[in-house]
């Protein structure tokens, strides 16, 4: 079942392009949207007909943020299951339209209030800010559809569990339902805020916002929400780029355990979000910052289990020396090259995530451009350009082309754009936050006060890294248009690696279900409830709705 002509079934390639198809619809506007902000960022430009920098760095964060990344996620979950635990049943595929469908509505209804000017309230929409409630409903819908095309992927690996009763479930099966475990906890948090709170206050039901709960339900969410989006990257590197670079996989334990370890973790530490709101305990903080070091370790474990795939690879085909291994990787191949700069990238943009999660220098950072930087690094370069490097064998395999030496020198030249023009935007971004420039704000002199005329010089360089970026957009829509309805028609492998001879056999407990969410859910709650009982037993009378663009 594993060999390399095993084809994603045509009904299933549909419903995962579906996704794709939206997604990169996303990439597109909210591309556009990036551009126009470093422009207006540089001073050197005003955005015509009185629109907002605020509506369109909203647009921005939710199309990239929230709507390319889980489109392109649960499209790609849906065809690693299919390939790997075999065809989809109708019920599930039917599911999965379902879910695909209400992200869909959901999406447009969002886009529509935020682009009429109603909820320029930024992606993460903190309250007190306060959007027209249909934005909130649209959010909902697409949670909603969200969790039906998770429980689809659950019904199809309980039913490979079924048929083949005391196996280990193929690695790409499992990864997509570990990542949706851990999307269905972390996501209850920010149904409860946008369900409780938010709608009710935006409808006018209720007049006043407990700020502090919501921003921490939020939180809840936000920090396993990144890594919801690093999970089906983290796929890419173990399970399929070994079969790309003509390797094996180091372990499949190891890689199992790494991505049990996110469930654990990655959700208990949402307090790393708020280390100088007021309100939490210094206690609680420590505690969650202490369980973020924690959620380091499975992406140290990655770091490592990557270099040793690489090396062992290199060193089978004679590579002698400490690196004399990087010489043998297919640097001429888009589908490794994307993702190891993306892997590259992820060695400083972690360091970053370090500094963030220390509380001392979090003071120093918080709340200015540096952490713009930070996610610019982790979101915008390591997991999108793996999912880039993914189109380019993905979208080919399920529309039945192939992708031609012309684009593939092209995707290598997108690479490269990406990475100068991310070097320029995303170090500018780093600097500036270190001189206190902040994030979420529209250019400002501030009265031509000298501090902030210090930070000019790196708004353009933002603004010149920002158009190389908006480039490798044009870039990669060119391919990915090609290889959905242009490239030769021909078959494209689905990589799928298998592990090398010398690994250990991989042990049953990594699906041992109750186990791992039983003490995902202790963690949670110790690291939630007292402080969250803090919070509603001190709260303050709460706050009105603002509408501040
Ligand atoms: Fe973060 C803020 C801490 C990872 C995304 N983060 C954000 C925000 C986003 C985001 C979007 O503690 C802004 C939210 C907002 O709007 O306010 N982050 C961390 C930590 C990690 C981390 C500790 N973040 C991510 C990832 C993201 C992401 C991943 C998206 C995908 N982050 C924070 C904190 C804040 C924050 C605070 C709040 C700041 C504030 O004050 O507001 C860690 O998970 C990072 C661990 C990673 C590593 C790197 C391992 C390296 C690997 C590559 C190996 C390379 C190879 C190739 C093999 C330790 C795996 C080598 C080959 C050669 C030849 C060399
Ligand atoms: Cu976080």
């Amino acid at each position: 079942m594993m060999n390399g002509t095993w084809k994603v079934d045509a009904r299933d390639g549909k419903l995962a392009m579906a996704h794709i198809y939206v997604a990169f619809v996303a990439l597109a506007l909210g591309g556009l949207a990036g551009l126009l902000q470093v422009l207006v960022r540089s001073g050197k430009f005003e955005l015509p007909a009185g629109i907002s920098y605020y509506t369109i760095l909203t647009t921005h964060g939710v199309l990239l943020g929230l709507v390319l990344t889980t489109f392109f996620i649960i499209g790609f979950q849906f065809a690693a299951v299919s390939r790997t635990a075999g065809t989809l049943s109708d019920r599930v595929r039917f599911w999965g339209w379902v879910g695909f469908w209400l992200m869909t509505i959901g999406t447009a209804i969002t886009a529509f209030y935020i682009l009429i000017g109603e909820a320029s309230v930024l992606y993460t929409f903190y309250a007190p800010l306060q959007a027209h409630a249909g934005f909130y409903i649209g959010l909902t819908l697409v949670v909603v559809g969200s969790w039906i095309s998770g429980f689809a992927m659950f019904a199809h690996y309980a039913k490979w569990k079924k048929a083949h009763p005391g196996q280990v479930s193929p690695l790409l099966t499992f990864m997509p339902v570990v990542n949706m475990v851990l999307w269905l906890i972390c996501s209850l948090g920010v149904a409860a805020t946008v369900l409780f709170q938010l709608i009710p206050w935006s409808l006018g039901y209720v007049d006043r916002i407990n700020v502090l709960v919501s921003r921490t339900l939020f939180w809840y969410f936000g920090h396993p929400l990144v890594y919801f989006w690093l999970l089906p990257a983290y796929m890419i590197w173990y399970a399929i780029i070994p079969k790309i670079i003509g390797g094996k996989m180091f372990s499949d334990s190891l890689a199992r355990m790494s991505f049990i370890l996110f469930l654990i973790f990655s959700i208990p530490v949402g307090f790393h979000h708020q280390l100088v709101e007021p309100g939490i305990d210094p206690a609680w903080k420590y505690l969650q910052v202490v369980l973020t070091f924690m959620v380091v370790i499975p992406s140290l474990m990655t770091a490592f289990s990557m270099f040793a795939t690489f090396e062992m690879y290199g060193r089978s085909k004679g590579a002698t020396g400490l690196f004399g291994w990087l010489r043998k990787l297919p640097w001429g191949d888009a589908r490794f090259f994307a993702p190891f700069i993306g892997m590259l990238f992820f060695i400083p943009a972690g360091a970053g995530g370090l500094v963030n999660a220390s509380h001392q220098l979090n003071q120093v950072v918080h709340n200015t451009i540096w952490v713009t930087g930070h996610f610019h690094l982790t979101l915008a370069t390591t997991v999108v350009l793996t999912f880039f490097g993914a189109a380019y064998w993905l979208i080919p395999h399920l529309t039945g082309r192939v992708m031609t030496k012309a684009m593939n020198r092209l995707a290598i030249i997108q690479t490269i754009v990406w990475s100068i023009g991310m070097i320029f935007m995303s170090s500018a971004m780093h600097f500036a936050g270190l001189l206190g420039a902040p994030r979420r704000s529209a250019f400002s002199t501030y009265g031509d006060a000298p501090q902030a005329l210090e930070w000019i010089p790196y708004q353009i360089a933002q603004a010149v890294g920002g158009t190389i970026l908006f480039i490798g957009i044009i870039l990669v829509l060119i391919i990915v248009t090609n290889l959905a309805f242009f490239a030769p028609k021909g078959e494209t492998e689905f990589p799928v690696a298998e592990v090398a001879e010398q690994a250990e056999r991989t042990p049953l407990v990594f699906e041992n279900w109750k186990l791992w969410i039983g003490i995902a859910v202790v963690l949670i709650l110790i690291a939630y409830t007292v402080p969250f009982i803090d919070m509603i037993q001190n709260a303050p009378p709460g706050s009105k709705g603002f509408k501040l663009w």
